[in-house]
């Protein structure tokens, strides 16, 4: 067993190391995890929350956290992201990130889609089209989570799709490996996949059977319906029928409520009025489905190209979710319509649910549902137009004539239908006329199986006969490593070693080396030449295969918004590097403490022939958190002040600092000012006694001991960097 058990915060996670002696790894455990939420509510810093759950152990919040005492409030919800760059040892390491931002299941999806493979694939190959769902894949991710999910305090659900004819046989392999979460919907290989009608539910019973034995939470597929159907709103009774149908095949396949989960997705987006239609169907699902799980996914039906675009749409999904009090919250990447998803933007789609999820926290306890009014209304008429639906199904003969008659995603609202629904043929599709029905004596030695098993006599357990199958044995499993030696996860982490392990650095959004980085720029210019325009810079700028991704039309004449993709071809040796020393400031409470204590005061002013006070003014004036939001008192003396009218005031104002400033270096008559004051106030006698600080854009940290002040600021400087200066030069004087 390979030692990397308990990651290092300050660590990149050993992705060889990972794959060692793979064949022997086993999952820690087994089955979903839902969060822990305390019955009071959780407090954190100075807030107390009502619909969150138990903090992270290391995890990093919202940007605006640091304001608030580093707080990382976690939704109540499980909250999902989706990882599919089609190489798991990168999407391994951006399982981690993603994690450490609050993501606690994982959904990963190969390049390849699962539902055409026909058997189980061993080994990892590119391939063609990307990387299929194998043995070794999942087990690598499932071994990789067991880290994280020591390493943030939370469990982590992995994943991912059982559908098409190897349903069965990948709902074994996930029971197998510990995989906790899974799509699973017959009526999605049946409409979208075409796999025989009958052929997919047999199938479904077994893999629902399966994934029941292992604790695997369950996704149904309805809102695939929404997604390709002309008008997603417009087929929200269908969509209840589809649930329904799942719903209750899964109940009679053995699954208990607690793991059936409904795929909830509100139909509609702006510019749309969107309130007026997924509010009454969220209502109306809440109604007919109140003892299964909803799992609300955002919308992803009208995402193209704009990121901010996304995250708004989302934001009001969020809003619907938790006036719905959805128990998965899955995030979509806002680029996922303009390229595969990025890293750096499964976090954000993760911060978007947090940020919406804490700014909200408690809003049921605010605002209600007006449910006497047009929402009550429109979520009766969804749910008599489902029922209405499920009447007419039975009418023509039930589920698999309705299918073969269209009655599946057709765009009209239902009663009405535009004839453009999605028909099969009841004897045609992938693997049709394959069921067999099973021998009176059936006897098949194997624990979790759907259906008649003959049991041979004295025998208890099923598997008890062959000393146990593979779910009770785990060591029995066959592991069986890549194929080919030549396309497989070795040599492509062989090629990308020198930017994992080794002293290279280039940028990446999806894979280790691969350099692509995003430009974003405003051409003043129209459509046609901004688009144009931004590719020749991007040439220019050296990128290689650079793209325009998005483009935004700002004005018809004056400029638009364009963002370009392109890929960098050079490297960055990190010993080339040098990191300059940071500065650790003082706890502001601290600091604030001592300035009190003292009555701390300062005098500034520019000195010299120099009438730029703006940079100064900021650092001293309150409003962008200059000295004076610490409680420093100062006295301002204007520009152009001779440093000896700074020194004579500092004796009569007893201030403990004198600040100046020069933003006019030539004839270095900012080093000469400096090198004044220090000889000023020696020759007064009080260079003890005051704190000599300098600032300005040409002003860097070494002139200080060049000039012999105390301290010297350049650009950047925020009054928190001085304060917190004055401050420790004073303790280290002893005189605070
Ligand atoms: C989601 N963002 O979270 P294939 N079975 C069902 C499905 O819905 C899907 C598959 C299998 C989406 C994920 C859509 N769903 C993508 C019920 C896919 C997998 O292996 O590509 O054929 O489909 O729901």
């Amino acid at each position: 067993m390979s030692d990397q058990k308990h990651l290092d915060p300050n660590k990149k996670l050993d992705i060889e190391e990972l794959l060692e002696n793979l064949e022997d790894y086993h999952p820690t455990r087994k089955g979903w995890v839902w969060r822990k939420k305390p019955a009071g509510g959780v407090d954190m810093g100075p807030f107390h929350y009502r619909n969150m759950s138990e903090p992270l152990k290391n995890s990093l919040g919202l940007p605006a956290a640091k304001y608030f005492d580093h707080i990382d409030p976690q939704p109540e919800c499980v909250v999902t992201t989706e990882i599919a760059s089609g190489r798991f040892e990168d999407d391994i390491r951006r399982m981690r990130m993603a994690a450490w931002h609050g993501a606690d299941h994982i959904m990963v999806i190969r390049h390849t889609g699962q539902s055409h493979i026909d058997g189980m694939m061993e080994g990892t190959p590119e391939g063609v089209g990307g990387v299929p769902i194998t043995r070794k894949q999942i087990r690598a991710s499932r071994k990789a989570l067991d880290m994280i999910e020591e390493e943030v305090g939370r469990e982590i659900n992995f994943h991912s799709y059982v559908s098409g004819v190897a349903g069965p046989e990948v709902a074994v392999l996930f029971a197998e490996e510990g995989i906790n979460g899974a799509h699973q919907d017959p009526q999605y290989n049946v409409l979208y996949r075409n796999i025989n009608m009958y052929r997919s539910f047999v199938d479904a019973a077994e893999a629902k059977k399966v994934m029941t034995s292992a604790g695997i939470f369950q996704i149904d597929g309805a809102h695939n319906a929404n997604a390709t159907a002309k008008a997603g709103w417009l087929v929200m009774p269908e969509l209840l029928v589809q649930h329904g149908i799942n719903c209750a095949y899964s109940l009679k396949a053995g699954m208990p409520k607690e793991l059936i989960g409904l795929s909830t997705v509100p139909p509609n987006s702006p510019p749309a009025p969107k309130l007026w239609y997924d509010l009454p169907y969220a209502v109306a699902l809440r109604d007919f489905f109140s003892d299964f799980k909803m799992r609300a996914q955002q919308n992803t039906r009208y995402i193209e190209s704009d990121i901010e675009e996304a995250i708004r749409t989302h934001t009001i999904d969020t809003l619907i979710s938790m006036l719905t009090s959805a128990d998965l919250q899955s995030t979509i990447t806002p680029d996922e319509g303009r390229n595969v998803p990025w890293h750096y933007n499964n976090i954000r789609g993760v911060q978007t649910v947090k940020q919406v999820w804490s700014g909200l926290d408690g809003i049921k306890e605010l605002v209600s549902l007006k449910m006497d009014g047009p929402l009550g209304e429109m979520s009766r008429d969804i749910r008599e137009r489902a029922v209405a639906f499920l009447e007419e199904i039975i009418e023509v003969g039930g589920y698999f004539a309705a299918v073969e008659k269209g009655f599946f995603v057709d765009s009209a609202k239902y009663p009405e239908r535009n004839g453009d629904g999605i028909a099969r043929d009841g004897q045609g599709g992938v693997g049709a006329d394959s069921i067999v029905p099973r021998d009176p004596d059936y006897y098949a030695p194997v624990c979790a199986h759907y259906g008649e098993n003959h049991l041979p006599e004295g025998v208890e357990h099923a598997c008890d006969p062959i000393g146990g199958c593979t779910l009770c044995r785990p060591e029995k499993i066959a592991y069986i490593d890549e194929l080919d030696t030549e396309d497989s996860v070795a040599k492509r982490l062989e090629k990308t070693w020198p930017y994992r392990k080794g002293d290279l650095i280039r940028p990446e959004v999806e894979w280790a080396g691969d350099g692509t980085i995003l430009l974003q720029m405003m051409i003043p210019e129209n459509e046609d030449y901004a688009r144009e325009a931004a590719l020749q810079m991007a040439l220019k700028m050296g990128l290689s295969d650079p793209q325009v991704i998005n483009l935004m039309v700002l004005h018809p004449a004056e400029g638009c918004f364009v963002e370009v993709k392109g890929n960098v071809t050079f490297d960055i040796d990190r010993r080339t590097l040098k990191i300059p020393a940071k500065v650790e400031l003082l706890p502001e409470d601290e600091i604030r403490e001592i300035v009190k204590r003292i009555g701390l005061k300062v005098v500034a002013g520019t000195v010299g022939e120099d009438e730029h006070s703006v940079g100064l003014r900021e650092i001293l004036d309150i409003k962008h958190g200059g000295i004076e939001k610490y409680g420093v008192k100062y006295t301002y003396l204007g520009t152009s002040v001779p440093v000896s009218k700074l020194v004579d005031a500092a004796i009569e104002t007893g201030a403990h600092a004198i600040l100046i400033s020069t933003i006019i270096s030539h004839n270095d008559v900012h080093r000469t000012q400096m090198r004044k004051l220090a000889e000023l106030t020696r020759e007064k006698g009080i260079r003890d006694r005051v704190i000599l600080i300098a600032g300005g854009t040409q002003v860097n940290p070494d002139m200080a001991a060049e000039t012999g002040i105390d301290a010297t600021f350049g650009r950047g400087t925020k009054g928190i960097h001085v304060v917190d200066a004055i401050v420790k030069i004073l303790k280290a004087r002893g005189l605070a």
